[in-house]
């Protein structure tokens, strides 16, 4: 019986991924820059079962129905039409940070899940291979399969996938505001934005624009120049959100105190800027030598977790 486990970690956007060019292949409308952190491990383990007549998921050990599993199924479907195997798979998939919390589960998740099924189905677990394919679950995914600074190019099915970038050291301090599941998934936001706010194509032309200069600023080595465009384009990104129909807002009164928060620290000389994905949490993006200073500062405001850079997705030995 055949049976793999690999390890992702979850990243954080410097620059966004929001909105899609194809839903099918799971493209992006552009480009994107990322931090894969070193906290909140997702550990999957993928076995093929030849008495199983569909493919079930465990997830944080419980049985899981309707939206994680029928992902699981559609992407499994998809690994074996590549691999040539009708065999279903056991699925089981353990998060250290509550799904659906806004920091990006869905990412470790099918990075995780890419590479070992694409062991488990003997499919190539080369880098490129596996971001292509952890694209096909879910764009942020793509990323999560290389350690560090990443960028996910926008393109085809053949270029679309996620390479290391060179950049300056990055800390990053996780605000956790909320840790349940947000009233509006990403994917539906994110489809949203593109059909209904007039806000949209500029985000687009916007985000082309910031990636380019991003990947300078790494290229320089230049934390400030990154940080400031990382705020900018978060902000961005939630303007484009909040002129949808009907509304969606993913920032809390608790997250723009610590947007407040990050203002004021810079304010007193501390080189620290925030960001927010689709929903409450806020990350203050920091150099690694500042992380204790701005988790001290943020503290009374919501829970905080200092990460560093993480490893990318790797297979482990051991099974479920
Ligand atoms: C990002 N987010 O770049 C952005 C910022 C959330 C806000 O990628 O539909 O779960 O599965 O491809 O990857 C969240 O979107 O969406 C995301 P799908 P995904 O990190």
């Amino acid at each position: 019986m055949s049976t793999a486990t690999a390890i992702a970690h979850p990243n954080i956007a410097l620059v966004k991924y929001w909105g899609k060019s194809d839903a099918t292949l799971n493209l992006p409308e552009t480009g994107s820059l990322s931090l894969t952190l070193d906290v909140f491990p997702t550990t999957t383990t993928v076995t093929l079962d030849d008495a199983l007549t569909a493919d079930t998921l465990e997830l944080d050990g419980l049985p899981a129905a309707g939206t994680p599993l029928d992902r699981v199924r559609r992407f499994l479907d998809l690994v074996r039409a590549q691999a040539g195997v009708a065999t279903h798979a056991r699925v089981v998939s353990r998060n250290t940070v509550p799904t659906g919390a806004g920091l990006a589960s869905s990412a470790s998740g099918f990075a995780a899940l890419a590479a070992a099924a694409s062991a488990a189905y003997g499919l190539p677990t080369d880098t490129v291979s596996l971001s292509r394919l952890a694209r096909r679950g879910s764009g942020s995914a793509s990323r999560s399969v290389l350690p560090a600074l990443a960028v996910w190019h926008e393109g085809d099915d053949a270029t679309s996938y996620a390479e290391p970038v060179t950049g300056p050291e990055i800390a990053m301090v996780v605000a956790t505001v909320d840790a349940g599941p947000k009233a509006v998934s990403s994917r539906e936001a994110m489809r949203r934005s593109a059909a209904t706010s007039p806000y949209y194509p500029a985000w687009v032309t916007s985000t082309r624009e910031t990636l380019e200069v991003a990947l300078e600023a790494c290229a320089d080595d230049d934390f400030t120049a990154l940080g400031r465009l990382a705020e900018t384009n978060a902000l961005r990104m939630h303007a484009a959100i909040q002129g949808c129909e009907p509304p969606v807002r993913y920032l809390a009164p608790a997250s723009v105190a610590l947007f407040d928060r990050v203002a004021a620290l810079r304010a007193e000389g501390v080189d620290v800027w925030g960001t927010a994905d689709a929903g409450p949490n806020v990350v203050a993006v920091c150099r690694p030598a500042d992380a204790g200073r701005v988790a001290d500062a943020l503290a009374d405001l919501a829970p905080v977790t200092v990460a560093l850079p993480g490893p990318g997705v790797r297979l482990v030995e051991g099974a479920e």
